[in-house]
């Protein structure tokens, strides 16, 4: 299938290159090392929703400050590749006609899930990135990975991994990781680029949250409730919300962190668990997700919604 892939980019006039809808930095850092590799004819487009913030910390990388959006993006495509992007809903708009219309079409991926929607798919469920994923494709295919090449898929592993933190870090993803360095790449600057870029106002949105989070059972429930009102005060974006469930969780004794969301549609609930099965919560409100991060929408007010999930999770611990 790698080698169809590249026969598919190579004869193709006129590839675009799509990541996922609100963009993290393994979908960008795929895209600027795809675009990279494939050079001119190749397109990049970025899809944001309305109440997002375009993560300008990931800028730096190339090519992604000349990315298409909804607004100037053309049918004029032969070819998509689709990256990091798990299933065809993350497609929204524009992106999913043009995906539809296409000739010939493409996804690399790392997500358990994804189906294979495309006419060519390279699916890898439960590699550590789609930068991983991307990184072993040209390996295999024997193409020589540049410098430049080299910053996205770093970027993409490096934040995709949680900083190398998370269990799908294996000797293989470091191994990678130390290749992409001996390129040539500013490994240090890469990750202050990633981290140390971010809006004030969501330091102090994620500060407000974190010192109103309540405790209980012993401190092995942690959470936090944000309010319609908070949202406003800061002018939240969605985006500002990640991380701070995390936060929680990695409190001595805490075994369960909530966050719950007040939005028109229910309460979002995110759960971070250590040793409990946090699909087991979240599968109780119709919600799914991994062992350790799951998440479920509550259809009742924000605090009846609490209720609901402290009485659920009391029973597992
Ligand atoms: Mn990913």
């Amino acid at each position: 299938m790698e080698r169809e892939i590249l026969n598919a980019i190579n004869s193709s006039l006129c590839p675009l290159i799509i990541t996922h809808i609100n963009p993290d930095g393994d979908t960008l850092g795929c895209a600027s090392a795809m675009k990279s590799f494939i050079g001119d004819k190749a397109d990049i487009l970025i899809q944001i929703e309305d109440n997002f913030n375009f993560p300008s910390s990931y800028s730096f990388l190339p090519y992604i400050n000349n990315a298409k959006n909804f607004s100037n993006i053309e049918n004029k495509y032969d070819l998509i590749i689709a990256l990091d992007i798990a299933s065809i809903d993350r497609m929204i708009g524009s992106a999913r006609e043009i995906f539809d219309n296409a000739k010939n079409t493409i996804a690399i991926d790392h997500h358990k899930t994804n189906k294979g929607y495309a006419k060519l798919n390279h699916i890898r469920g439960g590699i550590s990135s789609t930068g991983e994923v991307l990184y072993d494709f040209f390996k295999n295919l024997n193409i020589e990975i540049t410098k430049e090449m080299a910053v996205g898929l770093y970027c993409a592993i490096l934040t995709d991994t949680g900083c190398f933190k998370y269990e799908s870090t294996t000797s293989h993803t470091f191994e990678i990781a130390s290749e992409l360095s001996k390129a040539g790449i500013d490994t240090s600057q890469i990750a202050d680029l990633c981290y140390t870029n971010k809006p004030k106002n969501l330091i102090l949105f994620q500060n407000n949250l974190v010192s109103n989070a309540q405790f209980c059972l012993d401190d092995k429930i942690a959470y936090t409730l944000i309010s319609q009102e908070i949202l406003k005060k800061y002018n939240a974006k969605d985006e500002y919300t990640e991380g701070i469930c995390e936060t929680l969780r990695s409190i001595k004794n805490v075994e369960a962190a909530f966050v719950l969301k007040e939005t028109t549609n229910g309460v979002k609930v995110s759960i971070r668990t250590k040793e409990i099965d946090a699909t087991k919560i979240a599968q109780k409100f119709n919600g799914g997700g991994h062992k350790r991060a799951a998440g479920c929408t509550i259809k009742l007010k924000l605090n009846q919604a609490l209720e609901a999930l402290l009485k659920e999770t009391k029973t597992l611990l």
